[in-house]
């Protein structure tokens, strides 16, 4: 599976270790073997492009963690760009629990279809178990019925009867029937494979589209086809609306171009695998495992993760020691608005002032709105770093400059510089008198309400 992929990548990895340091100019290098390796993989060349822009941008970008090499960010960032590229989340079936349950399954001839909806149905049955139908609507190849047939005996869900001569229509209008009379939550309808798309097949599908009025119409595709494959898909997805994809047959896909292509040509995530032709063989994608099969380096991923953490750590601990000794400027407040954007709340800080640890409330109140955050940001970017360590040089053209720079007006500087003062008040109170004579809760509105709420509205 993916060899291809997985063994370029390892290559372009150790080439990037041997070169120590990392400059544009190894990048530059490393990017374009992983160009190579991409094309080579048969990724379509859009989803190339932006991966290549998107990895770069990220690589530069980046802040140096001492603890680990360059070689390992970069690591990391191709890991996280190639989940991204896959599909972010793993998504299985879309299930209503009020209604019946309609699935449909379409795709070129050959492409696994009805293997597909006999893995799927079992998957149901062992995952969910609920009541399931199978509903054949092949009626050009006359072997379809009996094919869909023994793969339900062989998991025990029955199919509906075949009745000769009909057409996919009066075969959805027959199954409601037998769905209502037993109780039937899943319905999982196989439709006939064509050689190519052509218009008749697309106008088929959307009346048996709008018959069935699916919960789900997954595009089923056979990898092996690769770049053919995302062709295939974009022309399915124009005319009916696909939810989900399959792609069979990666059991046998040692170049892995349409996972990875797969999601940006429908526009929707590929939702399960086939791996082999048995029943068991199907798995759910999951875009987290399948880029660890690809690069192997889920030890190092988790080595930047938690380096990453560890920063975040380093410099918590710095502002709160400033706060402690009353030294908490506008270059402080920054970086606390970074932490909190970051790690989601004040405490993050406050964990690491003694006696403060344990006041979730603090958090709690920190009711934390956005844009305000973010316009508290724009303006102390907006000052110089001076202006910053010694808030009280701000006058009046300062100021306005200010507020020019970050795109407010100048009481809103005056309200950040007041909070900021207020702040800093607190936090040497905090630190000269010791918890006792402070309420929490005057704390949390300061620091959560006070600036968050309330602030430059
Ligand atoms: N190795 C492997 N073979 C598969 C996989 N999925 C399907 N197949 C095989 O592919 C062949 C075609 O599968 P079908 O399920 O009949 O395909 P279909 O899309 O229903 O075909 P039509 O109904 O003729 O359009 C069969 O021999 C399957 O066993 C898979 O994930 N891996
Ligand atoms: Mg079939």
């Amino acid at each position: 599976m993916f060899e291809n992929l997985v063994n370029r990548f390892e290559s372009v990895f150790s080439n990037l270790k041997k070169t120590g340091t990392i400059n544009e100019e190894s990048l530059d290098l490393a990017m374009r073997d992983i160009r190579r390796a991409l094309l080579e993989a048969d990724v379509s060349l859009p989803v190339v492009k932006s991966f290549i822009a998107n990895i770069k941008e990220k690589s530069l970008g980046q802040n140096v963690i001492q603890a680990i090499t360059p070689s390992q960010m970069i690591i990391k960032i191709v890991n996280d760009e190639l989940i991204e590229t896959l599909g972010s989340n793993t998504v299985d079936l879309n299930i209503n629990n009020s209604d019946v349950n309609n699935y449909l399954f379409i795709g070129l001839q050959g492409s696994g279809k009805t293997t597909s909806v006999g893995k799927i149905a079992n998957h149901i049955k062992e995952k969910f178990s609920k009541k399931i139908l199978l509903v054949s609507l092949d009626v050009q190849r006359p072997a379809a019925y009996e094919q869909l047939k023994t793969l339900g005996n062989r998991i025990d869900i029955p199919i509906l009867e075949k009745v000769e001569k009909e057409t996919p229509i009066e075969i959805i209008k027959r199954s409601r029937d037998y769905i209502s009379k037993n109780n039937i939550e899943f319905v999982l309808y196989d439709t006939a494979g064509r050689i190519n798309i052509d218009n008749e097949l697309l106008e088929e599908l959307n009346l048996i589209e709008s018959e069935i009025v699916p919960n789900e119409t997954i595009l089923v595709l056979d990898s092996l086809t690769g770049q053919e494959a995302m062709k295939v898909a974009t022309d399915f997805a124009t005319t009916v609306k696909v939810t989900g994809s399959m792609l069979t047959r990666i059991d046998g896909d040692s170049r892995g171009g349409s996972a990875l292509s797969m999601k940006v040509a429908t526009g929707c995530p590929i939702k399960f695998m086939g791996v082999g032709e048995q029943i068991v063989d199907l798995e759910v994608f999951h875009p987290e495992r399948i880029a660890n099969r690809i690069l192997g380096m889920g030890d190092i991923v988790s080595l930047v993760e938690k380096a990453s953490e560890n920063i975040d750590h380093e410099k918590a601990e710095e502002i709160a020691n400033k706060i402690q000794k009353g030294e908490f400027d506008l270059n402080d407040l920054l970086s606390q608005i970074s932490q909190m954007k970051k790690m989601g709340g004040l405490s993050s800080i406050m964990k690491f002032i003694p006696g403060l640890k344990n006041l979730g409330d603090i958090q709690n109140n920190a009711n934390m709105n956005e844009d305000s955050i973010k316009r508290q940001e724009a303006i102390i970017l907006s000052m110089t770093p001076y202006e910053r360590t010694k808030p009280k040089i701000i006058n009046g053209s300062r100021k306005k400059r200010i507020a020019k720079g970050s795109g407010t007006v100048v009481s809103d500087i005056n309200k950040v510089l007041k909070q900021h003062r207020k702040m800093a008040d607190m936090m040497k109170k905090l630190s000269k008198k010791g918890l006792q004579n402070i309420n929490p809760m005057d704390i949390g509105n300061q620091l959560g309400n006070g600036i968050n709420k309330n602030f430059l509205k």
